[in-house]
């Protein structure tokens, strides 16, 4: 997955290796089938994303519904995964997971140990992140919505996606934009933040 390595304890990527002192941090990116979540990883990932994309097959017709996004032909069966050094002693592992409920078996292991999560949104489809959505609040999950902009979906005020999820006052609601790499990182940064409101809140 990383490539060649120079040490064999710590497998080492071929560029901007972490030190190897740093601490790594998981994170979680969910929601709906082609809300962007392949595309958010690949926007700010440092690796090359490790995807498994699989050829959408009439199987998944009726299933898997691309909605107005019609020329995706692809769809994530399990996970995507990525890397980001934030300084080279702090590294995000980013894991991005499909939102459907029937992968909610998938979610249990991903998010163990995880720091929080991002739920990505299409205002389109807001109900496809329910299901994400009921699970990460279930389980005490710090995590943040960002409602990716696609030009032919309706705009809401962020107020109004706050209440058409249900989601309080202390969750973090941004908009973003999946094809930008600095988007994507303000939507990380902040995920941080609310990691950083849900330890505090929990600690008092
Ligand atoms: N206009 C627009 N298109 C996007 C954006 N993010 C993703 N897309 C497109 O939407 C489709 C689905 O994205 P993808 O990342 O595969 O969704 P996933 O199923 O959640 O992994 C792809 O064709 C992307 O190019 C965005 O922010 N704006
Ligand atoms: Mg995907």
């Amino acid at each position: 997955m990383f490539g060649h390595s120079e040490n064999r304890n710590s497998p080492e990527p071929a560029s901007a290796p972490p030190e190897p002192t740093a601490v790594s941090v998981k994170i979680v990116i969910s929601g709906g089938f082609g809300v962007g979540k392949t595309t958010f990883i690949g926007a700010i990932s440092e690796i090359e994303p490790l995807s498994t994309e699989a050829a959408m097959t009439e199987v998944s017709v009726g299933v898997d519904d691309p909605g107005p996004r019609t020329d995706k032909t692809t769809t994530t069966v399990a996970m995507d995964f990525g890397r980001i050094t934030l300084d080279r002693s702090l590294v995000l592992y980013v894991f991005g997971t499909p939102g459907q409920e029937r992968f909610e078996f998938l979610w249990d292991d991903l998010l163990d140990g995880a720091l929080g999560g991002v739920i990505l949104v299409d205002t389109e489809r807001i109900e496809d992140c329910f299901p994400v959505l009921d699970y990460f609040e279930k389980h005490d999950t710090a995590f943040v919505v960002a409602v990716n902009r696609f030009p032919e979906s309706t705009r809401f005020d962020i107020d109004e996606v706050r209440e058409a999820l249900g989601v309080n006052e202390s969750v973090h609601v941004v908009e973003c934009d999946a094809r930008e790499r600095e988007s994507v990182k303000q939507v990380l940064v902040a995920l941080l933040e609310q990691v950083l409101i849900h330890r505090l809140a929990a600690a008092s």
